[in-house]
C-alpha cells in the first residue's frame, strides 16, 4: 500500500486539498482506498506564514514509486505550485510520498520512508485514521505512537 500526504497554505488550502483528492482518483493505473478528514495544523519551519491543512491518502497502484512522484509534481504544478529555492516554504499544493510499500530508498530525489514521517503529528494522526493497525517500516505499531503523542498544534477540522 501507498499513503500519500496532502498539504496547503495558500489560496484557500481546504478547496486545494479536496481537488488534490479529487485528483488523485484520476491518476491512471491507481486507486484510492481511502482519505483522512482534512486537519489544520500550525507551520513547522518558518513560522511566518499561514496554518496549513493537511491529509493523507491511503493508494493502491502498479505505477513505479518514481513514475507516482512525477505524476503527483504534476498535480502539484497543475494547482500553482511554485517551487522556490527556500525550503519548506508556504505552497498551494505538497504531495509526499509517505510509504510505498516496503520500499526503503535513500535516494534524495525520492527518499522512502519519507523523513518527516516518524516525526510529524500532521502526518500521524491522519495516516493513523487511515490505517489503525499500521506497523511503521521500522518497526513501531503507529497505534503505541499515538497513544504516547499529544496532537500538539493540530485540529481536526469536522468535514
Ligand atoms: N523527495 C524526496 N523524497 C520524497 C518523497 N518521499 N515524496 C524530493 C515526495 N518528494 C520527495 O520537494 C523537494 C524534493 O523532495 C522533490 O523534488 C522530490 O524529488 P518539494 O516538494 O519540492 O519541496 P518541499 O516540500 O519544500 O521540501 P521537503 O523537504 O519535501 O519538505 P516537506 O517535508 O514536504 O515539508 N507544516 C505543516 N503544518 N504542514 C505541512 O504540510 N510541510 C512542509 C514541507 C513544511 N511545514 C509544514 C508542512
Ligand atoms: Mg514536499
Amino acid at each position: 500500500m501507498t499513503y500519500i500526504g496532502l498539504g496547503s497554505n495558500l489560496d484557500n488550502p481546504i478547496q486545494q486539498i479536496r481537488l488534490a483528492l479529487h485528483r488523485l482518483t484520476e491518476l491512471p493505473d491507481t486507486r484510492l482506498c481511502c482519505h483522512s478528514s482534512l486537519y489544520r495544523s500550525v507551520p513547522l519551519g518558518a513560522m511566518d506564514q499561514p496554518d496549513y491543512i493537511n491529509a493523507v491518502a491511503k493508494l493502491e497502484t502498479t505505477l513505479s514509486a518514481l513514475q507516482l512522484l512525477s505524476e503527483l509534481q504534476r498535480l502539484e504544478i497543475q494547482q500553482g505550485r511554485v517551487r522556490t529555492s527556500e525550503r519548506w516554504s508556504a505552497r498551494t499544493l505538497d504531495l509526499d510520498i509517505l510509504l510505498y510499500n516496503q520500499m526503503d530508498s535513500q535516494d534524495p530525489r525520492l527518499t522512502l520512508p519519507h523523513p518527516g514521517l516518524y516525526l510529524r503529528n500532521f502526518v500521524l494522526y491522519p495516516l493513523y485514521e487511515c490505517e489503525p493497525d499500521l506497523i511503521l517500516p521500522n518497526g513501531q505499531v503507529l497505534q503505541t505512537m499515538i497513544q504516547k503523542r499529544i496532537p500538539q498544534g493540530l485540529e481536526k477540522l469536522l468535514s
